[in-house]
C-alpha cells in the first residue's frame, strides 16, 4: 500500500497550443483517485496548485513564450515538490504541459541531495525536451524542462534562486525519442544521459533499456522520478496531445514500462503531463492514462515479474 498524493499542476503556458488546463480535471474524471484507491492505495487529492504572480523577468531571449507565467507555475511547483519530497508519501503531478517539471524534477533533486539520496529520472517522451534558450527553434518552454533540471546554462531566473542542485545526467534516462532538434541533441549526446530512441527498442526491446537502469537506481539506494509525456505513446491510440509524433509506444509496450517500473518497487514520484482534453476522443486517451498509471500502482493480470536478461 502507497501513500499517493495527488497535486494537479494546469500550466498551459508552457505548450504551444492551449488546452492542458484542463488535465487535472480530465485525470479526476476519468477516475484517477478510485482506480488507485481500488488496488489498495491510500489515495489523498490536495486539488490544484496556484501559479505565482511574477513580473518581468530578464532574459536576452525574447522569443521564449510566456515567461514570467511559466516561471509562476515553476517556482510554486518547486516549493511543492520540495515539501512532497520530504514527507512519506508519493506523489502524482497532474498536468498541464511539461514545463511543470522545471518545478517537480528540481524541487525532488533538491530534497534528495539534503537527504543524501541520489535522484533518478526517467523521461518517458517523443522529444527530449533537452533545449536551451537558445537552442530552442519554438520558444515554447516545455522543450526544455530537462536542460534546466541539469543545469545547463542560458536560462533566465526561473526558480526566484539559483538552482538549489542539479540532476547528473547519468541519472537520468530517456525513452521514446522520435524528434529531437539539431542543438539539442548536441547538448543531449554531450551530457551522458542515457537516450534511447525507438529504433532502440526496435532493436532491444524495453525490458533490456529499462532495466539496467532500474538496476542502477536499485544499486545506488536511489529515489526515482517518472515523467510520463502522453506523447511517449502512439498517437493513434492516445490522440490528446499537442505534439503528436508517429510511431510512438504501442499499449503493450507502454503498460510493459508501467508494469517493470511497478515490480521495481523504485518509483517515488510522478508526472503525467501533457495531456490536453480539448484534442481527446470521448475521453479515451485520459483514461488510458489512468489505466497506465494503474499499471504503475500493481494492476496486473497475473502474478509474474518481467525476467531480467
Ligand atoms: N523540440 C521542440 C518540440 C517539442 C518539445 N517538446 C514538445 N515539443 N512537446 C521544441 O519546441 O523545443
Ligand atoms: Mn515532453
Ligand atoms: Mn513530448
Amino acid at each position: 500500500m502507497t501513500n499517493i498524493h495527488l497535486l494537479g499542476a494546469p500550466i498551459e503556458e508552457g505548450a504551444g497550443r492551449r488546452g492542458c488546463i484542463m488535465g487535472p480535471a480530465a485525470y479526476r474524471t476519468a477516475g484517477l483517485a478510485e482506480e488507485l484507491a481500488s488496488l489498495g492505495h491510500e489515495v489523498a487529492d490536495l486539488g490544484d496548485a496556484q501559479r505565482d504572480e511574477v513580473g518581468t523577468l530578464e532574459t536576452e531571449h525574447s522569443h521564449l513564450k510566456l515567461l514570467p507565467q511559466v516561471a509562476g507555475w515553476v517556482r510554486s511547483l518547486h516549493r511543492h515538490a520540495y515539501e512532497l519530497a520530504k514527507q512519506d508519501v508519493l506523489p502524482i503531478y497532474l498536468g498541464g504541459d511539461h514545463a511543470l517539471s522545471m518545478g517537480t524534477v528540481t524541487g525532488h533533486v533538491a530534497a534528495a541531495a539534503e537527504m543524501g539520496r541520489p535522484q533518478f529520472v526517467l523521461w518517458l517522451d517523443a522529444h527530449s525536451d533537452f533545449n536551451v534558450p537558445a537552442s530552442s527553434p519554438s520558444g515554447n518552454i516545455h522543450g526544455m524542462p530537462v536542460a534546466f533540471a541539469c543545469g545547463l546554462d542560458g536560462f533566465p531566473d526561473m526558480l526566484g534562486k539559483p538552482l538549489p542542485a542539479q540532476l547528473d545526467p547519468q541519472n537520468l534516462c530517456l525513452i521514446g525519442l522520435r524528434s529531437v532538434d539539431g542543438m539539442e541533441r548536441d547538448l543531449l549526446q554531450a551530457s551522458g544521459a542515457h537516450a534511447y530512441d525507438m529504433r532502440a527498442i526496435d532493436e532491444h526491446g524495453l525490458a533490456k533499456l529499462l532495466l539496467p537502469f532500474l538496476d542502477r537506481v536499485a544499486q545506488a539506494n536511489g529515489l526515482l522520478h517518472v515523467s510520463l509525456d502522453v506523447d511517449f505513446i502512439e498517437p493513434d491510440i492516445a490522440p490528446a496531445v499537442g505534439t503528436t509524433v508517429p510511431g510512438g509506444a504501442t499499449f503493450r509496450e507502454a503498460h510493459h514500462i508501467m508494469e517493470m517500473l511497478h515490480d521495481s518497487g523504485l518509483v517515488t514520484s510522478l508526472d503525467l503531463v501533457e495531456l490536453n482534453p480539448f484534442l481527446d476522443d470521448r475521453g479515451r486517451t485520459a483514461r488510458l492514462m489512468v489505466d497506465l498509471t494503474a499499471s504503475l500502482f500493481g494492476r496486473r493480470v497475473l502474478d509474474r515479474r518481467t525476467q531480467s536478461y
